[in-house]
């Protein structure tokens, strides 16, 4: 068995905390030691970053201080949970990961792909996700989703144009490098998604077999 990173992704609302604990369950089903994480987060510190992060303030935080606080929460993730997890052989599912950033920060904010490139490689070196599942889903679903929880934080503040940024980003990086991502049409009833995910689970294990 070999260590294996699946990261979930894709605009707010699609679904990826609720469907995150379904794959780990069906996972775990399959005797599987699996990780369940998320980012900005993961380990005491870096929560205290996604704090940081997502709270609405009368200070505009400006796009570099954004991009560099989600790298510094990453490398202590990576250090503290992902790299040690992997080594062991389990499965880390994450929810979000760097290409959140080139959604985000990169598509989003406007900040250039090839400054992300360069954090990229001196926070992670040569680790990328072994496979990245893109939740997809209309930007107005999803924006309806999260808005019925209430208060907004500060990513889900921003516009329409921010979140078709991001959504088109996402299905860029689908699309230029397919054998890592798997679309999930996640606009679909709950049912219907986790039958997707149901769908892709033999691929997952063979994956994790090596
Ligand atoms: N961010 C960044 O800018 N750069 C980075 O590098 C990283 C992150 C890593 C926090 O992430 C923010 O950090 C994020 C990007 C930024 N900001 N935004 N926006 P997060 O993942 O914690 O935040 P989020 O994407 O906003 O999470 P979310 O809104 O909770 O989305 P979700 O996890 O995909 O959805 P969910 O919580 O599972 O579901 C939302 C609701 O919809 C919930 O009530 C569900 O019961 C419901 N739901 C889920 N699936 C369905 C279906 N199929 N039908 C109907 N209802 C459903």
């Amino acid at each position: 068995m070999t260590g294996l990173f699946i990261t979930l992704e894709g605009p707010e609302g699609a679904g990826k905390s609720t469907n995150r604990e379904y794959l780990a369950e069906r996972l775990r089903a399959a005797g599987i030691d699996v990780v369940l994480t998320r980012e900005p987060g993961g380990t005491p510190l870096a929560e205290r970053i996604r704090e940081l992060l997502l709270a609405p303030s009368d200070e505009a935080m400006c796009a570099d201080t954004e991009l560099l606080l989600v790298f510094a929460a990453r490398a202590q993730h990576l250090a503290e949970v992902i790299r040690p997890a992997l080594a062991r052989g389990a499965v880390v599912l994450c929810d979000r990961f760097t290409d959140a950033t080139y959604a985000y920060q990169g598509g989003g904010r406007g900040l250039s792909q090839a400054r992300i490139a360069v954090l990229e490689s001196f926070v992670q070196g040569s680790l990328r996700p072994d496979l990245t599942l893109v939740f997809d889903l209309p930007i107005e679903v999803g924006m309806a989703r999260a808005s019925a929880r209430g208060r907004l934080d500060r990513f889900e503040q921003e516009g329409r144009t921010f979140f078709d940024a991001v959504r088109s980003t996402y299905l860029k990086r689908a699309e230029a490098e397919p054998a890592r991502y798997r679309l999930v049409d996640a606009a679909q009833s709950l049912e219907n998604v986790q039958g997707q995910l149901d769908g892709l689970l033999p691929q997952l294990l063979e994956l994790h077999r090596g």
